[in-house]
């Protein structure tokens, strides 16, 4: 059977999709990805930005590195791959959404209950009591905010390297991804674990697995159909395709 012909098999009998998405998606609302030739890692420095250590030497960078990507965030708009997801999500007797995205872009879209393996750029707590710090941020304000309760600094709420994934997040991913029969990777080069893995168990447990990117990754090799085009053209074919069949179910 021709990759077409399976895919749209696999969707008419899907009862379990899982979709993982990376920072691919957010490409087209015009947000850096990490790993492209002019994504985020070509200018900056990981260690320096996205990590523990990083913010130890030097906090008052890390904050304005994220203020720089919150001023980014602040005009930028879902497109149409977000929004492809969002619809299908009722399509489906069970739909799970897992991003390792920190833009919140899928919540605006209208996706809900979305598992945020790294965490959100949006919100912020102090480093050393982990109080939420609930004071509205000017993002345009360089000067990092001190903590009301102990004077810490205040450091927003993503997973940095060599942080532990938020435990809920990451095991209620990993059992979705073990019980999907249909799951779909989309814009995420597959580089960064533990979420490297989770499409990797859910083919392991027998999903069909679907990759949306146009480069190859590191689990190309898995997917049963990599469709190498951009999120925002492909979803919108994919969720259109979802809906027919589903309109005809119901008659
Ligand atoms: C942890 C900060 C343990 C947030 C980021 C094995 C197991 C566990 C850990 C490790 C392990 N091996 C190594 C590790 C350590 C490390 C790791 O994975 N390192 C890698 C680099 C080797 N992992 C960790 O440190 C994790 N922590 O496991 O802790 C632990 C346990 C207990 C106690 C203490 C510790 C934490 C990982 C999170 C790191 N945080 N950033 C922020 O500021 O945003 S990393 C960064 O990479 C982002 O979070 C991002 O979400 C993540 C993944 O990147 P992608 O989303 O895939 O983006 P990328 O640019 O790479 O790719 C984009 C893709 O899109 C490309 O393929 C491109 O072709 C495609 N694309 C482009 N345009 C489009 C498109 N696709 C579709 N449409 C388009 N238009
Ligand atoms: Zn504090």
């Amino acid at each position: 059977m021709d990759f077409a012909g399976e895919l749209l098999e696999r969707i008419m009998k899907a009862k379990n999709v899982v979709i993982l998405t990376g920072a691919g998606i957010s490409a087209e609302s015009g947000i850096s990805t990490f790993r492209d030739k002019d994504g985020l890692w070509s200018q900056f420095n990981p260690k320096e930005l996205a990590s523990i250590d990083g913010f130890m030497e030097n906090s008052e960078r890390v904050w304005q590195w994220y203020q720089y990507r919150r001023q980014v965030l602040s005009s930028a708009e879902p497109n149409e791959g977000h929004y492809a997801i969002a619809r299908m999500q009722n399509l489906f007797d069970r739909f799970t959404l897992i991003t390792q995205n920190v833009d919140r872009l899928h919540q605006r879209a209208g996706s809900k209950d979305v598992i945020e393996l790294h965490g959100n750029i949006l919100e912020n707590r102090c480093f050393s009591c982990n109080t939420a710090y609930t004071k509205e941020i000017d993002i345009n304000d360089k000067q990092m905010p001190r903590c009301e309760s102990c004077g810490g600094k205040i450091r927003p709420c993503v997973v940095w390297f060599g942080e532990a994934l938020p435990q809920d997040a990451i095991n209620r991913a990993e059992i979705e991804s073990m019980q999907a029969d249909l799951y779909f990777s989309i814009g995420t080069s597959s580089e960064v674990f533990p979420a490297a893995n989770l499409p990797v168990i859910a083919k392991d447990y027998g999903a069909y697995l679907v990759e949306i990117n146009p480069n190859r990754t590191s689990i190309t090799q898995y997917a049963d159909i990599h469709i190498p085009d951009k999120a925002a053209i492909v979803l919108p074919l994919i969720h259109g395709i979802m809906k027919n069949l589903d309109d005809m179910k119901r008659q």
